[in-house]
């Protein structure tokens, strides 16, 4: 993707050099792009960032905020909700006054609030088992990580295990909350009872360990100076390195109210706050994603912001106090019609996301499916949009919105293809392997002879790969496992005797190891070994209905994206490669494995393992492992 951009600030063609060649931005260039009046730049900048990781997608779910509690033990200055016992204004929710605020359309609940001194361990463990068993689609974001310190100190357990029981009673992710401003001079100064960025970031990394996803925020507006604010991102850009847990980076804007900090009466200008979003974006180069909170910044900048490097909307929230108790002036809840319009009018995908940002539903036509691994970059390099809009999405949620009708084309999951072939047209490209694949891997502790019985936790973001795993598991080696599914992002995975894993994700753990796990297998491998054919991961498919004019201009798009980009592997696989620890060499190497053409051999591969895929008995595979 070229990009040029007329820079008014002479300063920032050094840093735009680094942001395109995929190098980090230091301290300095952070502060240096606070202190610009150049903001378009700093925005197109951003956007180009945010193209890069999230295409045209912008997400948003379908949430309720709970605060359960006002009643706090602590008095942070900048926090107008928290109240004591006694006070006029407390207020504590019984868990059935939680459970009554929610409803079966919901897809997450958002719950955070007071500490109070005299709630038992046992109220939140009801709090959360009880809205999973009333509503068992509705995930659960609950509790800071300060609210986790809390529980720790007062019911005298360690972090491990606090997270444990939330996570056996439902706690799917954490929220970002409780972060402020990473440094001791803020904190001392504005809320010195609370814990700060040693423990903050320790309980965000246990969590991630434990295969529970987690957000991050920043306080900003109030006392602290620039470059305390870029430092906080350094620090949450080196945690991100470490564990790849976290899910979405949230600026706070604060709302100034009647809180203690009096010198601040004012809210934060729009300019400082997309200056924030965009550097955030910029900093921030390994988080998946960057949330505009209009709660907080306003429906009017939550917008525009949607073109300076966000690509979140959070949700529709339906209640809440904390910055509305600070006097912001947002409504309390946006209807859903209300958030797909703020996104459509931004020229963006409005996506509606689970708690796992997988994508449920979208709303816009012309979105073709982009599957995010290197593999696929050859088709997507080049790829000259026109009217179309391009849809970040593993294969796996891809088949699931073309069952919907909502995807007009993509690189389906071979599986998928096979099941909507009636209003799926074939286009001549695939993804193929010659010999091995090196993204397709299963991780063992076991030999393929000795997997019989044993538990293999699966990717959830594929059908063929576990089909493929299926059909060697049964025909090549006469071996039945148990198969459970994980989810997207950080997962325990201590509990399985095998992992399949696909995609980018596989592609880092075959180079640096899956702690754990032994023995490393290469699915196309195994199956050319056995088969003496390729493998065919994926398929270009476009919806039967569109008019035949749309086809062939996107067929056109695909054979142009794909021939300009098969002389250039090492160049247009850099940036992706970067990211997941490979050097050119490796990433040429890589793609210079696959056939991108669909030809005779691969067709018949494909005949062959559908044959034999019917074969197989279809194994029934579990949820995600929560335990
Ligand atoms: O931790 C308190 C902040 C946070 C004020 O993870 C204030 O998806 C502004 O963390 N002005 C709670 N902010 C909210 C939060 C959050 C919100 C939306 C999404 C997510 C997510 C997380 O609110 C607190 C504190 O940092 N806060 N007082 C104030 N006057």
């Amino acid at each position: 993707m070229n990009v040029s951009i007329q820079f008014r600030d002479k300063f920032f063609i050094p840093i735009w050099q680094k942001i395109q060649n995929g190098n980090r931005l230091s301290l300095e260039d952070g502060v240096a792009l606070y202190n610009t009046n150049d903001i378009i730049s700093l925005g197109k900048m951003a956007h180009f960032v945010q193209q890069q990781k999230s295409g045209d997608a912008v997400y948003f779910v379908l949430n309720r905020k709970i605060e359960p509690t006002n009643i706090c033990v602590l008095s942070c200055k900048f926090c107008d909700f928290a109240t004591k016992p006694g006070r006029p204004d407390a207020y504590e929710m019984t868990n059935e006054d939680i459970w009554s605020k929610l409803t079966p359309d919901l897809h997450e609940v958002h719950i955070t609030g007071g500490m109070p001194a005299h709630w038992g361990w046992e109220h939140y463990l009801e709090m959360l088992s009880g809205i999973k068993e009333k509503f068992p689609e509705i995930d659960i974001k609950a509790f800071t990580a300060v609210e986790i310190d809390f529980f720790a100190k007062k019911f005298r357990m360690s972090i491990e295990e606090v997270l444990r029981q939330l996570k056996e009673v439902g706690l799917r992710t954490m929220p970002g909350g409780g972060a402020e401003v990473f440094s001791e001079r803020v904190r001392r100064l504005l809320f010195n009872q609370k814990i700060g960025a040693k423990r903050w970031l320790e309980i965000h990394r246990i969590a991630h360990r434990m295969g529970i996803p987690t957000n991050a925020t920043l306080l900003y507006g109030h006392i602290e100076t620039i470059e305390e604010r870029i430092v906080h991102f350094m620090k949450l850009r080196e945690l991100q390195d470490e564990t790849g847990g976290f899910l979405s980076f949230i600026p706070l804007a604060f709302q100034p109210g009647d809180t203690g900090i009096k010198a601040h009466s004012h809210f934060t200008s729009a300019i400082d706050d997309l200056k924030t979003i965009a550097i955030s974006r910029l900093m921030l180069d390994n988080f998946p994603h960057i949330k505009a909170y209009w709660v907080m910044l306003t429906e009017e900048v939550a917008s525009v912001a949607l073109n300076f490097g966000a690509d979140d909307m959070d949700g529709t929230v339906g209640e809440e106090h904390i910055a509305h108790d600070a006097g912001a002036i947002t409504p309390m809840q946006l209807a859903k019609n209300q958030i797909i319009k703020i996104i459509n009018d931004a020229g963006k995908i409005p996506v509606e996301r689970d708690v796992y940002y997988n994508p449920i539903n979208v709303y816009t036509d012309h979105v073709i499916g982009k599957i995010p691994y290197l593999n696929s970059v050859p088709f997507y390099h080049h790829f000259e949009k026109q009217q179309f809009k391009i849809l970040p999405i593993n294969p796996r949620r891809m088949g699931l919105l073309s069952e919907k009708g909502q995807i007009d084309a993509g690189l389906f999951s071979l599986m998928d293809y096979f099941q909507q072939e009636s209003h799926l047209a074939l286009l001549p490209w695939c993804i193929a392997t010659r010999d091995q694949v090196k993204s397709v891997m299963l991780f063992s502790n076991h030999g393929w002879g000795d997997l019989d019985g044993k538990l293999i936790g699966v990717t959830d973001e594929t059908a063929t790969s576990v089909r493929l795993l299926q059909v060697l598991l049964g025909k090549r080696y006469g071996v039945r496992a148990r198969f459970e599914r994980l989810h997207a992002g950080v997962n325990d995975y201590s509990a399985y005797d095998a992992v399949l894993l696909i995609g980018d994700e596989a592609l880092r753990r075959n180079k640096f190891g899956l702690a754990g796990f032994e023995l490393v297998f290469d699915l196309a491998r195994e199956w050319y070994e056995w088969q003496k054919l390729p493998f065919v991961f994926a398929v270009w498919a476009v919806k039967k209905s569109l008019p035949e004019e749309t086809k062939k201009e996107l067929s056109e798009i695909i054979g142009h994206s794909l021939s300009q980009s098969e002389p250039r592997y090492a160049e247009i696989g850099e940036l992706r490669g970067k990211e997941i620890g490979l050097n050119r060499n490796e990433v040429e190497e890589y793609l210079a494995g696959f056939n991108y053409r669909l030809g005779e051999r691969e067709k018949e591969a494909m005949r062959e393992f559908k044959s034999l895929a019917q074969e197989t008995e279809s194994v029934n595979i579990k949820g995600v492992h929560h335990g």
